[in-house]
């Protein structure tokens, strides 16, 4: 049915066109609105959330204009779409970033005022949309803020969870996890209830001859679903370029079937339907880097995918372009393996429903698809059993299967009589039970797979896709480095910061072109300039003291060096590395005389990140670190000396409070672990310095800001297997001082020694996989080079801004440029 207002009365509807706030008291006037009409409140009871909930209804306003006005403009220009299908968008709060984005925040700030509210506390009401465990899922939200800053058309393609990630809670040092309802009052969404999709799951699979003799299959029966989309727009930076994210919602498809159960009674049933469904969509899996391989997980895929997919093609088929043109119009990049069934998805509706030949349609799924792998990690490999694939999806099981068929056809042809390649290349596993191995149909299916840094591309050319690149050849193997968004890292978590970078820089345009900070260069031996960048940092550290105090109770001393390790708490990631080091550094300082002790470097070790719920070696981590703080934190020997911190429920607004607030951050993963880290960049475009390994970005880090700006530790990615061979097969004896540490722990100085088994028998007796005890020496002497350098106040100054000033190739946004050009294909679009 046309939808669209006749010509005629066009006129009354631009006459009346809404165009948001301009100036102070148009906002007001609009916050005043929504607190009277959209909230029902008034004068008397307009407390801080109610004026948080007005303001964000303005702000989303003006966004939902310029969404229109964005999408209008790409439907009009028929442009080619970049499509980023990610399990996880990790945006954290959105209305400082909606104001920073949209030029407003003074006129907000100055708007609020004059209704009584400080902006601070209100920009504090909100809570962070945490649809995401970690670097993953805040590299998408990253990307959605480059795309639409540098006016890319794109569309993020999610899940609306009702539970995001849990919080944290630390109970008698232990973790406890807690539900995390985010969704009591979102303005940052629109439902839109009209924009369904219907997902089928389980039945059987149909095949008959058609009258050519050409084999149909039908996939019937099964369990039907309902997708509901909720769209929420995502701003640029200064340009109202203003694309979308749409995350899919799951509720039980309003079919006759339910209605019957309804009216005869079976009410308990009915009910019970519609559970099942909206449990699709419920809660985000906890997991940072590993594979749990549940049932409802493979449904939370197929249902995302399935819907998003549909979704794309409605909107294709629109243009009434031929089908070979798909690859012209869409690109679609799958963010890790979660969203691969996306290329059996494709594939089916275009030979199964569009009726296309299956070479034709193969053509067109690996010309449209990008990868982009995150880990090398072998339990975060995805692999799913073929009887629970068969059971959910029998369509999708054949499709597979055929796949792999022409697939492995293809590589005999090319290399005959190479069994043994066979079985190691091809995307069914013959192992008990038989398994999809996900990663390679991602890589059969697509057209570029990437890695995250250049360690990390280098390594799964060589390790985990090796026969591919053989297969394939090299130029469909490619490396994009990850980036970050100053907007959200520097502009909004550090205000001061960026504003003295303007300053020197000419205005605020490094925010669009960080290459510019470069400018900063000149100003690293004005006394002036140097004074004000160190008044900054202090004054950031002395804002998390107080958050340290009004929290935990505990006083540091700003004029400490602040030492932080704040990400998800992963053996491989090491913070059992840190904590033994602290641990050290308490034994060291007990050993010494008053006198000595003056002399040392005071320091405040904060943690912070979460375990998985399952993850029991993490949670002893969470314990260990807690019971050494109670203990250290109360010693009067120690005094300022050294104070241990574990920050609850570490998330991406509080990452806004800590970032800026370090002097060293901790980067200290296994070589060869870490696909790349993206809060190494953060810190270091917050003014700190790093203390790091060999591994993922820290490399290409080194490389920008030179390696007299780092502080780098232990053994190199090409030593580790070696390594690990002699752990297993040879001798390998403890490092004597962390031996003292184990020594410590064992005799009961930190609580109940038996709580911290596994920890200390993972190095001693399980082959120490991590190289814990290989790395301990280095890391010890080169904390010591950190204690003596950070004494020369002047000198890291200077290290600290020359490292900033270097820092402008790892923006998103040139991130964005290169899967733009060397990916997707797509050119930007000025609204
Ligand atoms: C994740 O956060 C990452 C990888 C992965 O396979 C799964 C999850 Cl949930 C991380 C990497 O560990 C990290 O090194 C990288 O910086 C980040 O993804 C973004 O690429």
């Amino acid at each position: 049915v046309e939808a669209s207002i006749p010509e005629p009365q066009r006129e009354a509807w631009t006459k009346h066109e809404f165009s948001g706030f301009k100036n102070k008291d148009d906002f007001e006037r609009e916050v005043v609105r929504h607190v009277e009409t959209t909230l029902a409140r008034s004068i008397y009871n307009c407390d801080e959330s109610a004026a948080y909930s007005a303001s964000s209804l303005a702000f989303r306003d003006r966004l939902i204009k310029d969404w229109n006005k964005t999408q209008q403009r790409q439907t009009f220009t028929d442009s080619k779409r970049v499509y980023y299908l990610s399990l996880e968008f990790l945006m954290g709060r959105a209305f400082d970033n909606a104001m920073l984005n949209l030029g407003a925040k003074e006129v907000a700030k100055e708007g609020l005022a004059e209704l009584g509210f400080r902006i601070e506390d209100i920009i504090g009401q909100e809570h962070d949309a945490a649809l995401g465990n970690g670097g993953l899922g805040r590299l998408a939200a990253c990307f959605l803020d480059s795309l639409a800053t540098l006016n890319y058309p794109a569309w993020g393609y999610g899940l609306r969870y009702r539970y995001g990630i849990f919080k944290q809670e630390i109970i008698d040092g232990y973790q406890v996890e807690v539900p995390d309802y985010w969704l009591d009052f979102n303005p940052w969404e629109f439902p839109r209830h009209d924009v369904t999709v219907e997902i089928q799951f389980y039945g059987h699979v149909d095949k008959r001859q058609d009258e050519n003799g050409k084999t149909i299959a039908k996939w019937e029966g099964g369990e039907m679903v309902t997708a509901v989309a909720y769209d929420v727009p995502t701003p640029g930076y200064d340009t109202p370029s203003t694309n979308n994210l749409r995350l899919w919602s799951s509720k039980a498809a309003s079919g006759e079937f339910d209605f019957q159960k309804f009216n005869s009674g079976d009410y308990e049933s009915s009910v019970a339907d519609q559970q099942r469904a909206e449990t699709i969509s419920a809660v985000l899996y906890p997991n940072d880097n590993l594979d749990r391989g549940k049932e409802l997980r493979l449904k939370q895929q197929y249902f995302w995918v399935a819907a998003s997919l549909y979704d794309i093609v409605r909107r294709f088929k629109k243009s009434k372009r031929k089908w070979n043109e798909f690859p012209d119009q869409v690109a679609i990049q799958l963010n890790d393996t979660h969203p691969t069934l996306a290329i059996v998805e494709l594939q089916r509706i275009l030979v199964d429903v569009e009726g296309l030949e299956w070479d034709e349609a193969w053509q067109i799924v690996t010309s449209t698809f990008g990868y982009t792998n995150h880990t090398v990690l072998p339990e975060a490999l995805e692999k799913w059993p073929v009887g629970l694939v068969q059971h959910l999806l029998p369509r999708h099981l054949q499709i597979i299967y055929d796949i792999n068929l022409f697939f492995l056809q293809s590589v005999e042809k090319r290399y005959p009589n190479d069994r043994d390649l066979l079985r190691r290349v091809s995307i069914i596993e013959e192992s008990q039970p038989k398994m999809v191995r996900m990663a390679y149909l991602a890589v059969v299916g697509s057209h570029k797979v990437n890695g995250v840094a250049e360690l990390h591309s280098d390594l799964i050319q060589t390790t985990i896709f090796r026969d591919f690149v053989a297969i394939f050849g090299e130029d469909k193997f490619t490396n994009v480095t990850n980036g970050i968004t100053p907007r959200r890292w520097l502009h909004q978590a550090n205000p001061r910061l960026s504003e003295l970078i303007a300053s020197k820089a000419d205005g605020y345009e490094f925010l669009k072109d960080l290459t510019l900070l470069n400018k900063l260069e000149l100003f690293i031996d004005d006394k002036e300039f140097r004074k004000e960048w160190a008044e900054i940092k202090y004054a950031n550290k002395v804002r998390l003291a107080r958050y340290i105090k009004s929290t935990l109770g505990i006083n540091v001393n700003p004029a400490a060096l602040f030492d932080v390790q704040v990400k998800r708490i992963h053996e491989y990631k090491r913070q059992q590395l840190n904590i033994f080091g602290v641990i050290h550094r308490y034994l060291t300082l007990k050993a010494m005389s008053p006198e000595e002790r003056k002399m040392q470097q005071p320091r405040v070790s904060i943690f912070g990140g979460k375990a998985a719920p399952g993850y029991w070696m993490a949670k002893q981590i969470i314990h260990l670190i807690n019971n050494v703080g109670a203990l250290v934190n109360k010693d009067p020997d120690i005094g300022d000396l050294l104070k241990v911190i574990f920050l609850e429920d570490y998330n991406v607004s509080k990452a806004e409070i800590i970032t800026p607030a370090s002097d060293l951050s901790e980067h200290i993963s296994t070589a060869g672990t870490e696909a790349s880290g993206t809060s190494n960049m953060k810190f270091v475009l917050n003014g700190g310095l790093i203390i790091g390994t060999c591994d993922g970005a820290n490399i290409e880090i080194t490389r920008e800001i030179g390696q007299e700006n780092i502080f780098l530790f232990g053994t190199l990615s090409e030593d580790v297997e070696d390594l690990r061979h002699v752990h297993t097969y040879g001798e390998h004896p403890i490092d004597p001082n962390l031996a003292k540490v184990f020594d410590a722990i064992e005799r009961g100085m930190f609580g109940e020694p038996n709580d911290f088994k596994a920890m200390i028998s993972a190095v001693r007796d399980h082959g120490d996989y991590y190289l814990v005890s290989d790395d301990f020496q280095s890391y010890i002497d080169t904390q010591k080079m950190v204690d003596e350098e950070y004494q020369n106040q002047e000198e890291w100054i200077s290290k600290c801004i020359r490292s900033v000033a270097r820092m402008g190739f790892f923006s998103s946004d040139r991130c964005i440029n290169e899967y733009a050009e060397g990916i997707w294909n797509i050119e930007p679009l000025a609204v």
